[in-house]
């Protein structure tokens, strides 16, 4: 009934039930109910005592785009490049996905990283095939038809190139969320389990290791130990209810669930097994972790615990609050070796600790969103936040990290991020050891 009524309610009526709304409203009580403090009773504002030119017209047909798009209005909401991320020229670099912009743990497709290092091909799926050889009783090359008649899985995880931060190891680089951290987006994949096409095809014993590699101009070649391959590797042909992306590897990716995203080969047209792995035969690139000592970490594939306050952040600072008012600091913390626990949050650069709270889906490998309500006091803070997994890692300090693996490196920084808080409400990225 009530609906009804509101559906057939004309707009005068609809002004006219604002007007007695303000006549009877007791002011206090709803800001004594409400987490704005004080709320201000805008009698006097137009955009609610006014009919808007959208509510006077029709808008526009049904029809009009075919594949949706955000409201003009969110047209600042992008993916932006670094040209200190950039290796030459816009082929080979990275599109850093806006976490300032976005809510709960999923990051829209039009939205995710991009990391390519021979540009995004246009791979038409009905010319595109995926051979799978090696150490396998049945070899095979599959079309796209073909693998996906295997039995399907839907799986939220984040994917993070391990260069995420990299750039800061000798401190903050970027006044900025995006560009210090945004090499890293989460989704929802739907795809194949790997074992389950194993399972046919057969790994003979000395299947040790796996390559695969792209169809496009880089072909990212990458090398995996057989156990993650047959734990839970993915190829992936869906993101988030659709298609892939050609950013993100259409018509398929490799997929492995928590470990480092170079290893998930986008445009995938080849496994093959092997008992070495091929950088011992060939010159297939790999990451590496360089130690103080001149040597390197040579095996370094699963992601740490990791997070980020989203906001307040240096594009979204605090200029706007007053004393008193109440805020909602949020932030995403993720692990590539399990599921997120817990997260604390300091405003004292880490001297003090308090719990935020996990909101939505807490999932493994995967984004988890927190948050803590504060009251805001117009003085300055050195916020942090500090995730925890279930495997048993904690967030390291920036002077714990570099005590265990020097600065020399580029990849696989988990050091707790620093937010300084001025008391103007500004926010900028600082370095706290
Ligand atoms: N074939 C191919 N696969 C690739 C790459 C590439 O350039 N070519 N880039 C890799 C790197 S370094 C990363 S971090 C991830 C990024 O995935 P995204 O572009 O979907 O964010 O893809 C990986 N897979
Ligand atoms: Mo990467």
């Amino acid at each position: 009934m009530s609906n009804q009524r509101e559906n057939s309610s004309t707009s005068s009526e609809m002004q006219s039930s604002r007007r007695n709304f303000f006549k009877t409203a007791a002011v206090g009580a709803v800001a004594a109910a409400s987490a704005l403090s004080p709320v201000k009773m805008r009698a006097d504002d137009p955009a609610i005592m006014e009919e808007q030119p959208w509510a006077t017209a029709l808008g526009d047909p049904v029809t009009k785009n075919r594949y949706g798009l955000p409201s003009p209005y969110e047209h600042n909401v992008l993916r932006r490049n670094a040209k200190l991320l950039q290796s030459g020229n816009w082929q080979a670099s990275i599109a850093m996905c806006p976490l300032h912009e976005l809510y709960g743990n999923i990051t829209p497709n039009g939205l995710f990283f991009s990391r390519c290092h021979g540009g995004i091909p246009t791979i038409d799926p009905n010319k595109h095939r995926l051979m799978i050889h090696g150490l396998v009783e049945k070899p095979i090359v599959l079309t796209m038809d073909e693998l996906k008649r295997y039995p399907s899985v839907s799986r939220i995880h984040f994917i993070e190139c391990p260069a995420n931060g990299g750039p800061e190891w000798r401190g903050p680089q970027f006044n900025s969320l995006q560009f210090a951290r945004g090499m890293v987006s989460c989704a929802e994949w739907t795809g194949v389990y790997i074992k389950d096409i194993i399972k046919d095809l057969g790994l003979k014993p000395n299947a040790k290791w796996m390559l695969a590699e792209g169809g496009d101009s880089s072909h990212m070649g990458r090398t995996v130990p057989v156990d993650k391959v047959l734990d839970d590797a993915m190829i992936v042909w869906g993101q988030n209810g659709e298609a892939l992306r050609p950013e993100q590897g259409y018509p398929i990716r490799l997929l492995l669930p928590g470990w480092e995203g170079n290893l998930c080969v986008k445009w995938l047209a080849r496994l093959e097994f092997s008992d070495k792995p091929w950088y011992a035969k060939e010159e297939t690139a790999k990451y590496t972790a360089l130690l103080p000592s001149g040597k390197a970490i040579q095996h370094f594939y699963p992601l740490e615990v990791n997070s980020v306050i989203t906001t307040p952040c240096p594009e979204k600072p605090w200029t706007d609050l007053k004393k008193g008012d109440m805020v909602e600091i949020q932030g995403l913390a993720w692990s590539g070796q399990g599921t997120i626990e817990g997260v604390d949050i300091s405003f004292d650069g880490g001297d003090n600790w308090v719990e935020a709270n996990l909101k939505g889906l807490v999932l493994p490998k995967a984004w988890t969103r927190f948050s803590y309500y504060y009251k805001y006091e117009g003085k300055p803070l050195l916020l942090q936040s500090r995730a925890r997994d279930d495997a048993g890692h904690v967030q390291p300090t920036v002077n714990e990290e570099i005590a265990a693996v020097g600065v020399e490196s580029v990849y696989h920084r988990n050091a707790i991020t620093t937010w300084e808080v001025t008391e103007k409400g500004e926010v900028n990225n600082v370095q706290v050891r």
